[in-house]
């Protein structure tokens, strides 16, 4: 069964957009992939895993958002003080936020009996990155920075995880991207939908009537942990307020590359890219196995999300 379309969100009609096997070397699934423009291109990063299921990030890029080329090495991305200490991490689900002439990236690291940490880096070139020294404190990971101070503070939304691995977005603040406080709950309404987690996507969009968020929400049935996508807008000025978000979710796992996978029943974005014609691609993951892309207009989005009120 297939949702008639009537949210916001349209998916690619060729969809997926990238699939293990279109990469060019043998791996077992491509997913969750950051997104931002570079250099005139639009680039992903992929979360790839081997058929060790062990992750790297390889650079993908593409002139139209449609058609990538993907990088045949992964990019060099040395350890962290904890990782020294702890052992390597499992590091995944990339986000990538610039500020300035610097490309700021966020990602979660599993460590083990540890738990899971986010870690930061940040690229001139996404050939390298340069590790921030520390991870997080677990639990927590989709850290999502924002692309401008707040009150003069660093900020990023967050999913800090609780003991049975369920979570709600947070936002937190820095001085300097390494100290991070003055945390407050982004009081999302809670629906059928999220009853598991709710957490952060794609980077907020900042517009005229608050930040526009992209996230993730899962509720349990009984076969699987169900992922969807939904919109909202927080306050400009203090994200922890909600202005307007929707009880709909926009995207639901309902195609056969969105439910068939090593996670059936999953659609996860952690990128959207605006076009140079206005279109919003929102570079999505189909059961944590290939990338997938759905389109809209930020005014559409917005405009749905007021419509909510
Ligand atoms: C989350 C993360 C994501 C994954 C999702 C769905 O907890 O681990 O990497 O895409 O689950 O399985």
């Amino acid at each position: 069964m297939i949702l008639k379309q009537q949210g916001p969100l349209e998916r690619y009609e060729n969809n997926p957009i990238l699939s293990p096997e279109d990469m060019p070397f043998h791996c077992y699934s491509v997913f969750n992939a950051g997104a931002t423009w570079f250099k005139g291109k639009v680039l992903l990063l992929l979360r790839v895993e081997n058929c060790k299921r062990e992750t790297d990030f390889y650079v993908a890029t593409s002139k139209d958002g449609l058609h990538f080329d993907v990088a045949t090495k992964p990019v060099i991305y040395p350890l962290t003080e904890t990782e020294k200490l702890c052992g390597k991490g499992h590091r995944f689900d990339m986000r990538i936020t610039k500020i300035g002439n610097l490309y700021y990236l966020c990602h979660a690291t599993w460590l083990g009996h540890w738990g899971s940490c986010i870690g930061m880096a940040t690229t001139r070139d996404f050939v390298t990155l340069k590790p921030f020294r520390h991870l997080g404190q677990p639990s927590n990971r989709n850290a999502v920075l924002f692309p401008e101070k707040i009150n003069g503070m660093y900020a990023r939304l967050d999913r800090p995880q609780n003991i049975d691995s369920s979570g709600r977005v947070w936002v937190s603040y820095s001085p300097d991207l390494e100290f991070w406080g003055q945390s407050m709950p982004v009081n999302l309404p809670l629906t059928p939908w999220n009853t598991a987690k709710s957490g952060p996507g794609a980077i907020p969009i900042k517009t005229s009537k608050g930040w526009l968020i992209i996230y993730h929400a899962t509720a349990k049935t009984c076969s699987s942990e169900n992922y969807y996508l939904a919109a909202a807008l927080l306050d400009l000025k203090d994200p922890s307020k909600v202005i307007a978000a929707p009880r709909d979710f926009i995207l639901a796992a309902e195609k056969p590359y969105e439910c068939m996978g090593q996670s059936p029943n999953v659609v996860f974005t952690a990128g959207a890219v605006e076009m140079p014609d206005g279109t919003l691609n929102v570079y999505y993951a189909g059961a944590d196995t290939r990338m997938c892309l759905a389109t809209t207009t930020v005014q559409k989005l917005v405009k749905y999300c007021l419509a909510a009120r």
